[in-house]
């Protein structure tokens, strides 16, 4: 069984899109990021960088003890091989997955996330207009790079629908709160709404929608409370006695 340690944002959707998707059984553990469960000292051991998605397979291709993973892509790596779906596996076919997974963690995901960030906090920490701006037009120009590679192919990969497409699926379903105008971008539209009418995309994306939290709607207190646990995280300490 899997386990997924979970909370409804776009990180968390990538991986239950593809369980929805390759019908694989799972449960979902309840991280609550806003009340600070990825600090505990449980889930740090699933996932040392306090964040989730992260994932327990009880029961691994190896027969082995469970094994645990953080990181999304590495998730939607494990989840697509244990599975043997959405992920081809010639030389070629595989990389261009590769490379498409690999571009979502390194650009699409932290630079909307910073987007969404300092749209979020407005001007309460002093003038932000230049961050907005910059993660504004970078969030505007991963759009234009996917717009681009959708021009010629059904999909990021090529003919195939793969892992790839469902880990950048998540982050454009905000494209009107990251201030985007799909009309610029009509090739990633033509697969946006594809991807959007795919009932696995649909059962993925509904998952905890029961807990999610409309930030908009939460009162200035709890907004003080939300950015005191999330925002200028630093360091942990190590603990004491470890290999010098
Ligand atoms: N690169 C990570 C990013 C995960 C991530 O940023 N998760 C956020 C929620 S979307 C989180 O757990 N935040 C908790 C915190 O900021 O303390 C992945 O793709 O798994």
């Amino acid at each position: 069984m899997i386990d997924l340690h979970y909370w409804p944002t776009p990180n968390g959707k990538k991986v239950t899109i593809l369980l929805e998707e390759a019908d694989i059984p799972y449960r979902v553990v309840p991280c609550r990021i806003g009340q600070g469960d990825q600090f505990s000292a449980a889930f740090l051991s699933i996932s040392p960088n306090n964040r989730m998605p992260a994932m327990v397979d009880t029961e691994p291709a190896d027969g082995g003890a469970s094994l645990t993973l953080f990181e999304s892509g590495a998730i939607m790596l494990y989840l697509a091989e244990k599975a043997g779906r959405f992920y081809p596996q010639s030389l070629r076919a595989r990389h261009e997955v590769n490379q498409w997974l690999i571009w979502q963690m390194a650009n699409q995901g932290p630079k909307s996330g910073e987007c969404g960030h300092f749209r979020r906090l407005g001007d309460a920490q002093g003038d932000q207009s230049y961050a907005r701006r910059r993660f504004d037009d970078e969030v505007n120009r991963l759009y234009g790079v996917l717009n681009n590679r959708l021009y010629d192919r059904r999909y990021l990969a090529g003919d195939e629908y793969t892992i790839a497409d469902m880990i950048c699926y998540p982050w454009t379903v905000g494209w009107e709160a990251q201030g985007q105008d799909l009309s610029e971008f009509p090739y990633f539209r033509r697969w946006f709404d594809e991807l959007g009418a795919r009932p696995g995309v649909q059962r993925g994306m509904a998952v905890g929608a029961d807990m999610s939290v409309d930030y908009s709607k939460l009162s200035d207190d709890e907004k003080t409370r939300l950015r005191k646990l999330l925002y200028n995280q630093r360091a942990r300490p190590a603990p004491e006695g470890g290999l010098l």
